[in-house]
């Protein structure tokens, strides 16, 4: 077992972040400290302990000073694998006006509209299962659009790394890939509009410290053969919940054995005419976390 470091590790949650990279072999830890230097974790690192633990910043702080195997990589760039083990993936969604407005348009001929301004403003949020972890991809990895949606987008998305107690701990980036034909179709389809093979990507690392400032920019590029086809921006601010009150209504009358990632819903939607093609390759960029890059493949 990891030792939990007791003493002063706790500083490290707002003085001291770290980011958890995990290849296909190993987990790499990096402190602000010593930033582009990563320590190689060692085997007894595990997500399930991190994300069970009381206190997962003390827990890494301890891998980071105590744990590791004594040999130190440069931060990886490529290919890294989601950093998740049993954990579930969930999602906020309509919490940015502009998800609000881009839905209501779409589903305005099945006549689903209404339901979005309804969730936009009410006091329960809407919450859905997004994916277990086989099902989600890490940076350099393919996401998929599935082969009978005509209309697909990804949905560049804080994500919020939650313990089984409840308490958020860490952050990442999500991408929420979508199906905006079959949700539109009716919004009793989300479930597959939003849950098939390879419907979702988390990395490239988490980081565990505080949470991000409202002024933190979300932006994603998405490239098709080398040249720029769509690029878009928001903040953090432009949200409308606060991440306490996504997390509290996830955790309601719900129990996390090995905690849980929670994706806070998408500011960014491309215009109507836009959707992605198989070998499109997106970028998104979070301020503090890094790049998530996945290329499109079709499942
Ligand atoms: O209502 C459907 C999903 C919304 C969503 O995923 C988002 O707003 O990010
Ligand atoms: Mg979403």
């Amino acid at each position: 077992m990891l030792k939990t470091g007791k003493s002063d590790h706790s500083r490290y949650l707002t003085t001291m972040p770290f980011r958890i990279y995990r290849t296909a072999t190993s987990v790499l830890i990096e402190s602000h400290e010593r930033p582009d230097i990563c320590r190689e974790a060692s085997e007894e690192f595990c997500f399930n302990a991190l994300f069970t633990s009381e206190e997962p910043a003390d827990y890494v702080a301890a891998a980071y000073e105590y744990e590791w195997v004594g040999k130190t990589h440069a931060r990886p760039s490529s290919n890294l694998m989601a950093p998740i083990r049993d954990q579930e993936i969930w999602a906020a969604g309509v919490t940015y006006f502009r998800s609000r407005t881009a839905r209501m348009e779409e589903a305005e001929t099945a006549g689903g509209d209404v339901f979005y301004d309804r969730v936009y403003e009410a006091d329960r949020p809407e919450l859905f299962f997004k994916a277990t972890a086989p099902r989600a991809r890490g940076h350099g990895d393919t996401v998929a659009i599935r082969s009978d949606s005509s209309w697909d987008v990804p949905e560049p998305e804080l994500t919020l790394a939650i313990n089984s107690n409840g308490k958020i701990f860490g952050h990442t980036i999500g991408n929420d890939m979508s199906s905006r034909s079959i949700e539109g179709e009716n919004p009793l389809y989300l479930p597959q509009a939003k849950v098939y093979t390879g419907s979702c990507s988390i990395g490239p690392c988490l980081v565990i410290s505080d949470l991000p400032a409202p002024e933190t920019k979300i932006s994603i590029e998405i490239t098709r053969g080398g040249d720029s086809i769509f690029s878009g921006e928001t903040r953090l601010s432009q949200l409308k919940r606060s991440f306490d009150e996504l997390s509290g209504f996830l955790f309601r009358s719900n129990d996390f054995a090995h905690g849980a990632y929670l994706m806070t819903g998408t500011g960014i939607v491309p215009q109507s005419d836009f959707s992605l093609k198989v070998n499109d390759v997106i970028s998104i960029t979070i301020e503090g976390i890094g790049i998530l890059r996945n290329e499109v493949e079709i499942v």
